[in-house]
């Protein structure tokens, strides 16, 4: 049985910074309201990049600090719910930009859970023997499908991208996982709609279906049931107590959300890395800028146990605990 191994993360988030101030110049909003209801304080917005380009280089970033060349490279995951064309793959444009001419490259949506899932398709593809080096990239450009007139959602969202290496290994290092989606809500949470028009038949549809839609009040209490179930989930296969735990990093959607499960699991906050004050939702690539931030802080020692848990559109949910 072959295991995989996440041997490092990245993250390249646009230069371009719009603190609360900022935006309460373009839509009727204020500091003081995003920061309590939410705890951003500031996201990235992008100027020039578009998806493929933030995970390219996230990407690229990756190969350089782990000295890979791109041609070792079996597989690109990019998880995204804003691909720059539906045809081709956001993978695919990276890995044409990378070289990586070898790597079998294609997207998977699952929303804010789309890192999480992409994670445990790079480790299939690893326990098979099919691949020894996965690059999984969770990137987003939600600012360009944002109702910028609606001061509800588009002060919540920023873009960026984060990626992981994972890699064949002797060590077993994703020790449990728990994956769900649930269809029947996927109206609570939507954003692309993209009506059928032809020759034939020119369907009526609403103007906003392709901005982001929440029904805040429903998901909020999708999340607040459904994630602590799956934290403990994780933790009981494989019998590790939520106190061995040193981190569990979330999906960052909002920090009365991850509040709320803290308090229901009896947990400190202190156990949660949050980092939404400073980058905002950014969907899939949310984790994973939060896994390299922490790894940038030398948070994240050897052995230590960490549980990584998203939830969005679909719906989608799912959580893995990993020992580094
Ligand atoms: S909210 O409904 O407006 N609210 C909670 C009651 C404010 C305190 C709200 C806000 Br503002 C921001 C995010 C959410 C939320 O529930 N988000 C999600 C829930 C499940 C899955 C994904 C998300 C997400 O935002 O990505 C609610």
């Amino acid at each position: 049985m072959y295991n995989s191994k996440i041997a490092a993360f990245e993250k390249y988030v646009p230069d371009n910074i719009v603190t609360n101030d900022d935006l309460s110049k373009v839509v009727d909003t204020s500091d003081e309201w995003i920061s309590t209801r939410t705890g951003i304080k500031q996201r990235r917005i992008s100027k020039c990049e578009n998806t493929a380009e933030l995970c390219f280089n996230s990407a690229k970033r990756l190969l350089d600090k782990t000295g890979l060349s791109p041609l070792d490279i079996d597989m690109i995951i990019t998880a995204t719910i804003t691909s720059d064309y539906m045809t081709p793959s956001v993978a695919c444009i990276v890995q044409g930009r990378l070289g990586a001419e070898n790597a079998v490259c294609f997207d998977l949506s699952a929303a804010c859970s789309g890192f999480v899932y992409a994670l445990s398709t790079a480790d299939k593809f690893i326990k098979s023997g099919a691949c020894r080096n996965v690059i999984v990239i969770g990137g987003e450009t939600l600012s360009k499908i944002l109702d910028w007139n609606d001061r509800a959602t588009c002060v919540l969202f920023g873009d960026g991208a984060g990626s992981a290496l994972v890699t064949l290994s002797d060590e077993k290092m994703i020790l449990a996982e728990d994956l769900h989606s649930d269809g029947v809500k996927f109206e609570s949470l939507s954003a692309g709609y993209v009506p059928v028009k032809n020759p034939f038949y020119n369907e009526k549809f609403d103007e906003n279906s392709f901005y982001m839609q929440m029904n805040g009040r429903e998901i909020f209490n999708f999340a607040v049931k459904k994630v602590p179930e799956s934290i403990l989930a994780v933790s009981g296969k494989v019998n590790v107590s939520l106190s061995e735990v040193k981190y569990i990093v979330p999906h960052q959607a909002n920090s009365r959300i991850v509040e709320s499960i803290a308090k229901k699991l009896k947990i400190s906050m202190d156990k949660f890395y949050l980092n939404l004050d400073k980058f905002g939702n950014t969907s899939a690539a949310s984790i994973p800028i939060a896994l390299c931030e922490m790894e940038e802080k030398g948070l994240i020692k050897k052995d230590d146990k960490i549980i990584i848990t998203g939830f969005g559109g679909g719906l989608t949910w799912g959580s893995m605990l990993f020992k580094m």
